[in-house]
């Protein structure tokens, strides 16, 4: 049984996505300007913990974003969620059509690699407070170390563009969008680029992207709207 009663059969389903500025919610965004389907942003303000209030934790009570809204029923978890988007929107080729049910299982993996182990690396890089309230010892001791683990990440996501532009060589896709979203957030915080010329240079060619430009205006947007709020947590 649905949690929430999706609202009939209609061919091109109603997209609310649930966003806060610099999360990984940047990556469904991406996903949805690429498809173009029209959709709406519902902007989640963490700094005033609205996450975590009744009224967001009725539609996902983990409490994160991205959270998908199809036609009133949420979809949560950036795996699931892109999955979702490239099987509904085929024509938008958000991951290499694949017919071996193994292929398409790696891809499953490729997604689950950056949501299960980059991700929480990501977390220690840009929010290590997240790890030990006292910020002055969480930034001495979390992020050096996360760092550290990132550099082997990266060193491998480095060599496997020696072979073309993007994660599956010439084909784009959505697990391009989820390194754009790791390189921004753990660059804007000091993470040093220079042993990673090819992830440099994947960030610059995804920064041209049309669909790219639009998501990050919509997070501009949103960044703004927090600003006047004074409700804005700029990365530190
Ligand atoms: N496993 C989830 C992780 C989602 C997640 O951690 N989102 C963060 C932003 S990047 C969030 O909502 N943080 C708010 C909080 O933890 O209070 C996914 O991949 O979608």
């Amino acid at each position: 049984m649905p949690l929430v009663a999706r609202s009939g059969s209609r061919a091109m389903p109603e997209l609310k996505l649930f966003v806060a500025p610099n999360t990984c919610a940047r990556v469904p965004t991406i996903a949805l300007e690429e498809i173009g389907a029209p959709f709406e942003t519902s902007l989640i303000r963490t700094a005033a913990n609205q996450q975590n209030s009744a009224e967001f934790l009725k539609v996902n009570p983990k409490g994160k974003v991205p959270t998908l809204l199809i036609d009133g029923v949420p979809l949560t978890e950036n795996v699931a969620i892109l999955s979702w988007l490239a099987g509904q929107f085929p024509e938008a080729k958000l991951l290499p059509e694949v017919s071996d049910p193994l292929e398409k299982v790696m891809q499953t993996a490729d997604l689950a690699f950056f949501a299960g182990t980059v991700h929480p690396v990501v977390t220690r890089i840009a929010m290590p407070m997240k790890m030990i309230p006292d910020a002055p010892l969480s930034f001495e001791i979390v992020r050096p170390k996360a760092v550290e683990e990132m550099r082997k990440i990266m060193k491998m996501i480095n060599a496997r563009l020696e072979d073309g532009p993007w994660w599956y060589g010439d084909h784009w896709s959505v697990v391009d969008g989820y390194l754009f979203w790791v390189w921004g957030r753990i660059t804007g915080v000091g993470f040093d680029v220079e042993a990673f010329p090819n992830i440099q240079r994947h960030h610059a060619m995804m920064e041209l992207r049309p669909a790219v430009q639009r998501a990050m205006a919509r997070e501009a947007e949103n960044i703004e709207i927090l600003k006047r709020e004074d409700l804005y947590m700029a990365p530190r």
